[in-house]
């Protein structure tokens, strides 16, 4: 490509610091590195994980940043050493890597791995810097990713490359959303069939959960939100019914358990609130009730319970991108998708030019819009 081995002017949308408005801006893409690979973003999902930065409810953020993590696009150049991957392949980039040989990578029960950015947090890639500049200032790297710019550069170890056929305005929500809340039926909770599931929280994420729900054969799965607006669409991926705990004067816990045999065998908190969590926990069957954390809860935010609660029985787990091993799942979910064994296009409400991304923004914290798309 033309563009190899130069630095690339684009735009993109900063992040100067929490609650202002993203800023769109002319900044420069260094070339990749060794492992590293530079990225036309075509399409991009707006996650509420991108808002938590917004709002400062992440604390350890470091600005100015770039957020956006649940991209598509267009390999333009990758760096020395990279293998698999040439200009020119569709790809995902990934929030989670996968790079094959830690201690997590290679146990089949986990997906993590140790080169991960969550336990990094330093809005950087493996080699310690990011190839973002504005305006003279070094611009931060959020999950690995980027992906509210034209051209992002991510290390060869988080990206996935994915069928050329694959409709990126689409399948970018298996960089994050889809793929979270899906594999968390899936793969952490392993749901059975014939289960009951209670779903909290009836965003991207927690819709993707009964999709997940539904497809493992859950005979019931009751979804849970303060916005009845959500319902509707809910109902339609699979909920056989919802309910606001709104509506009840007495906790929720005691609902869920008279509706349901005394407890749900799988409860998803997906929303990040501790409160909730605690809740999920106490409606999951005493005996045999499996609670699943995928909401991402405010830094220094506390769960607290009576021990005894897990002592009858009880399991508690967390999940991060669903369980998946990034680099071996993603191009199967892209393929799974195509080939129609899920549809995740209703969880897509809105889609918009990117220059018009804080609109975006607004819909989600409106609780207007489930996902909404930008295309650059
Ligand atoms: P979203 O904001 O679209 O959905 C959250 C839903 O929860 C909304 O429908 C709200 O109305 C509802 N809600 C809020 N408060 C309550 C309450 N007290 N009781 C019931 N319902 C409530 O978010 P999302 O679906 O994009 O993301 C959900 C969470 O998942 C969020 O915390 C995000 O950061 C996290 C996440 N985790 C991972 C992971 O890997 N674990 C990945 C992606 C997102
Ligand atoms: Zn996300
Ligand atoms: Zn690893």
């Amino acid at each position: 490509m033309a563009t190899s081995g130069k630095i690339i002017k684009c735009k993109a949308a900063v992040c100067w610091g929490p609650n202002k408005p993203l800023s769109i801006e002319e900044i420069e893409v260094a070339p990749p590195k060794d492992h590293e690979v530079r990225i036309k973003i075509v399409a991009t999902g707006i996650c509420r994980s991108d808002e938590h930065v917004l709002s400062g409810a992440l604390d350890y953020v470091k600005f100015p940043i770039i957020l956006g993590h649940e991209g598509a696009g267009i390999v333009e150049s990758v760096g020395s050493s990279v293998t698999g991957i040439k200009a020119g392949d569709k790809v995902i980039p990934l929030i989670v890597p996968q790079c094959g040989k830690c201690r997590c990578c290679l146990n089949p029960e986990s997906n993590l791995c140790y080169k991960n950015y969550f336990g990094k947090c330093d809005g950087t890639i493996m080699d310690n810097s990011t190839r973002f500049t504005c305006k003279g200032i070094g611009v931060y790297n959020f999950l690995g990713t980027s992906t509210f710019t034209e051209y992002t550069v991510v290390d060869d170890i988080s990206v996935a490359k994915i069928h050329d056929d694959a409709p990126l305005d689409k399948v970018c929500l298996i960089g994050c959303g889809f793929s979270t809340g899906y594999g968390s039926a899936i793969n952490t909770a392993k749901v059975k069939p014939g289960s009951t599931c209670a779903v909290f929280g009836l965003g991207g994420v927690g819709l993707s959960v009964i999709i997940g729900c539904k497809v493992a054969g859950a005979s019931r799965i009751i979804g849970v939100d303060i916005n009845t607006n959500k319902f509707a669409k809910a109902k339609e991926l699979g909920a056989t019914e919802c309910i606001n705990p709104k509506d009840y004067d007495r906790p929720f816990n005691e609902v869920l358990a008279e509706m349901t045999d005394d407890g749900v065998d799988y409860a998803f908190e997906v929303i990040g609130n501790t409160e909730v969590m605690e809740s999920a926990l106490s409606s999951s069957h005493f005996g045999c009730g499996t609670t699943i954390i995928v909401g991402v809860a405010p830094s220094n935010a506390k769960m607290s319970f009576d021990p005894l609660i897990l002592l009858t029985g009880r399991t508690l787990k967390g999940s991060s991108f669903g369980g998946w091993k990034s680099r071996d799942h993603v191009p199967k979910l892209v393929c799974d998708y195509m080939n129609k064994k899920f549809n995740l296009d209703k969880l897509i409400t809105h889609k918009l030019g990117f220059e018009k991304i804080n609109e975006g923004f607004q819909l989600l914290c409106n609780g207007e819009s489930i996902r909404t798309v930008l295309t650059l």
